[in-house]
């Protein structure tokens, strides 16, 4: 494997719609470009990127993909330049992945299918985009396939992402007819053999669509040399611009973002592929076109530090995903962020404080990862077997601190109980569980209180699913999914004042310990606040502590069904204590009692989250989605059409979205698709928690008696 300087390097994000084809479009660029011999197909489960078990099983993406390939660049003198694609998952559960690696990319390639349009997913990582200012293109994807339509897509896009929006390509032939791309920039025709090596002839562009590829290309001019006078000029006086100038110039619209390419394939037939390979290289940006800025201090807090992807730079790298490899160990994808980072270094994990060894370096083709002896700036590697690091963290070169800021993630969506099938099983679980959250940032893990039932939150169904399969390959941990639990909470909306008296003073040892404490609700989310307010020392400072951490554990414990009790203030004021008898134990009981007492008095209520959903769909059924969502207690917030689609967005209790994926199916005949993401909490009408807590007692009594004896 060549080195290449960071101006040679691409690392290009594949995102898009679930099942759009981003994987397959990496693995055909692969095999192109020559990076593989074979070429690798979704449907056969060879693919270079979807190489996990889980993937090839489910033929969908879980994780991202890292894979690398050269290809000349014609506006570097013919050097050929380095191609890092990070291919990323599509389908919702696993998005919080594609946010959280997406941050390694410097420009983005966003795969709409090309029978379909925009959908829900497409707007999404337009937005990650945006997030992390990123440029972007769009790829039209299964071009060959019946229904598709150039236009109809240019259309949708141009609706959603605005006017400038604007097409690089133009398909030559359509649906099984379709056979090669206008390459509008140069004017030429670029023919392909379907399922042929993805290497074109080039021609001129056939008479038929000459007058359709003049009229784009003018448009495509124009659009470049908005606010250029010198350029417009020239383009009217003479008709036409060099393709030598039009290239750079084109380049310099995508880097800035002021238009939004569009071009396209059939990856499955090899039909486009080399055209795409040399927009890449020709006019996506290097690392070093998009501006970065590190932290003093972790999570994006303290003074901006600016560094640049620059090999004279001190050394810094970011890891954008941690894989819990169950043979190799721990494995670290990174970006180097600024210096060049040479085998064998020994670095310092700034986020930690502590060295990390980086003995053997390597770059990443899917599951296969070679050695290297140095990564510039700008360029994607991996590391086995550091000893702490993992997502989200900076290390480099101690003499020069700096954090950079990891990705926003939303927490987890739903929960599900699982049950370990045996004795072992469960003795296993916990390990295995805290390598699998390793990788995985959307993963919750913990036991509720009550009823002992380990429970796992995650972004869907399917996600949490697919850690259960995970568990069981790799750790040999059989686990039985019991169905969804809502994450209820519990709050309090009125004051209470309350004394927690705990005395056991006959015999032996005394216990003696007496606490008054203030309750009242807190605002939304800032769960539970603790406040002393104790005066002349009526609780000894040393179990203040106690007292709070009583409380906490009490509301841990939950009130009117056994969830937590959150967002409300507790002032401890005032209290008694014994010279002898007094201890932690007797500060925790009587804080814990004193909970107890003042949830009597403070109108306990039932809390649940509350979804933001957008659901996509054929207008024609828009009437019937509204419909649907208002009966699900939905608050709808609005509807838009998005050409043939519309999108509606509304938000909706959790507890009514449990089988949503299904009854949507059902209800569209598969044509709908949606998002789900957590919004707020909000309080559970009386009737209906009336029903929840009756039906938690009835499922955990017993377990609620033995809390109370
Ligand atoms: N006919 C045709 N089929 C395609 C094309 N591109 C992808 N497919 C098929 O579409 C299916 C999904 O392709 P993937 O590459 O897995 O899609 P993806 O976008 O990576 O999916 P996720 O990563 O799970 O979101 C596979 O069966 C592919 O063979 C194409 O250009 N033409
Ligand atoms: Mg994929």
């Amino acid at each position: 494997m060549k080195i290449y300087p960071t101006k040679d390097i691409r690392n290009v994000g594949i995102v898009g719609h679930g099942g759009t084809g981003k994987t397959q479009l990496v693995s055909s660029l692969l095999f192109t470009a020559g990076a593989t011999q074979r070429f690798g197909k979704v449907a056969e489960g060879t693919t270079t990127t979807d190489w996990d078990d889980e993937e090839i099983a489910r033929k969908i993406s879980i994780q991202p993909g890292l894979a690398h390939a050269e290809w000349a660049c014609t506006l570097c003198a013919g050097n050929t330049v380095k191609l890092n694609f990070i291919d990323l998952p599509g389908y919702s559960t696993f998005i919080t992945e594609t946010k959280a690696a997406l941050i390694a990319a410097d420009a983005a390639l966003i795969t709409v299918d090309a029978h379909v349009g925009a959908q829900v997913t497409t707007e999404k990582v337009w937005d990650y985009c945006a997030e992390y200012d990123i440029p972007r293109a769009f790829v039209l994807t299964w071009m060959d396939r019946e229904l598709s339509s150039f236009e109809r897509c240019m259309e949708s896009l141009g609706e959603l992402f605005g006017r400038n929006v604007v097409a690089l390509q133009m398909p030559i032939g359509s649906e099984k007819g379709f056979r090669g791309v206008i390459d509008l920039v140069a004017m030429k025709a670029h023919l392909y053999t379907p399922d042929g090596d993805g290497k074109a002839t080039v021609e001129n562009i056939p008479d038929a669509l000459l007058d359709e590829a003049k009229e784009a290309h003018e448009k495509l001019v124009e659009m470049i040399a908005e606010g250029d006078d010198e350029m417009m000029e020239e383009f009217f006086r003479e008709g036409t611009i060099p393709v030598q100038d039009l290239i750079p110039a084109v380049r310099k619209a995508i880097v800035s973002e002021k238009i939004v390419p569009v071009l396209m394939i059939s990856s499955t037939r090899n039909i486009g592929n080399a055209s795409l390979l040399t927009f890449l290289a020709d006019v996506f940006p290097h690392p070093d076109e998009h501006a970065q800025a590190g932290f003093k201090e972790p999570a994006g807090k303290g003074d901006r530090i600016d560094r640049k992807y620059d090999d004279t730079q001190p050394l810094s790298l970011f890891v954008f995903k941690t894989l819990a490899d169950p043979f190799a160990g721990r494995i670290n994808y990174f970006k180097v962020k600024s210096g060049v980072l040479k085998n064998d270094a020994t670095l310092l994990n700034f986020n930690r404080n502590i060295p990390e060894r980086f003995q053997h370096t390597m770059v990443v083709q899917g599951k296969q990862l070679t050695e290297i002896q140095e990564l510039h700036s700008g360029d994607i590697g991996a590391i086995a077997k550091l000893k702490e690091t993992i997502t989200g963290d900076t290390v480099g070169d101690k003499s020069a601190p700096i954090y950079y800021q990891p990705a926003q993630l939303p927490e987890p969506s739903i929960t599900f109980a699982v049950e370990p099938k045996s004795r072992a099983d469960e003795d296993k679980i916990g390990v295995a569980i805290h390598k699998m959250m390793e990788e995985d940032a959307a993963l919750r893990f913990s036991r509720d209180p009550q009823t002992k039932e380990f429970l796992l939150a995650g972004n869907g169904q399917q996600h949490v699913e697919v850690v259960v399969a995970k568990l069981q390959k790799r750790y040999n941990v059989n686990l039985t999914l019991k169905p969804p639990k809502v994450p209820y909470r519990e709050t309090i909306r009125g004051k209470a004042d309350a004394e927690g008296k705990h005395k056991k003073q006959s015999g032996g040892h005394g216990q003696f310990g007496v606490c008054r404490v203030k309750f009242e609700p807190a605002e939304r989310n800032k769960g539970i606040e603790f406040v002393d307010d104790v005066f002349g020392g009526a609780i000894p400072n040393n179990w203040i502590p106690s007292v709070e951490r009583g409380i906490r554990e009490a509301a841990a414990r939950g009130y009117l069904a056994g969830f937590p009790v959150t967002d409300f203030r507790a002032t401890l004021y005032d209290g008694k204590y014994h010279d002898v008898d007094s201890s932690d134990m007797a500060f925790r009981i009587a804080g814990s009692l004193a909970f107890k007492e003042a949830m009597k008095q403070a109108r306990p209520s039932l809390l649940e989250p509350v979804m933001h959903v957008e659901v996509y769909a054929p207008d024609q059924y828009s009437g019937d989605l509204m419909g649907d969502l208002s009966s699900r207690r939905g608050r709808i917030e609005g509807s838009e059409a998005r050409g043939h689609n519309v999108v509606v967005k509304a938000m909706v209790p959790l507890a009514e979205m449990l089988s949503y994926a299904t009854d949507l199916t059902s209800m569209t005949q598969g044509r709908a698709s949606y998002s789900m993401e957590f919004s707020h909490y909000d309080y559970v009408p009386g009737e209906l928690a009336d029903k929840v807590i009756a039906a938690h007692k009835a499922a955990h009594g017993e377990a609620l008696v033995e809390e109370e004896a």
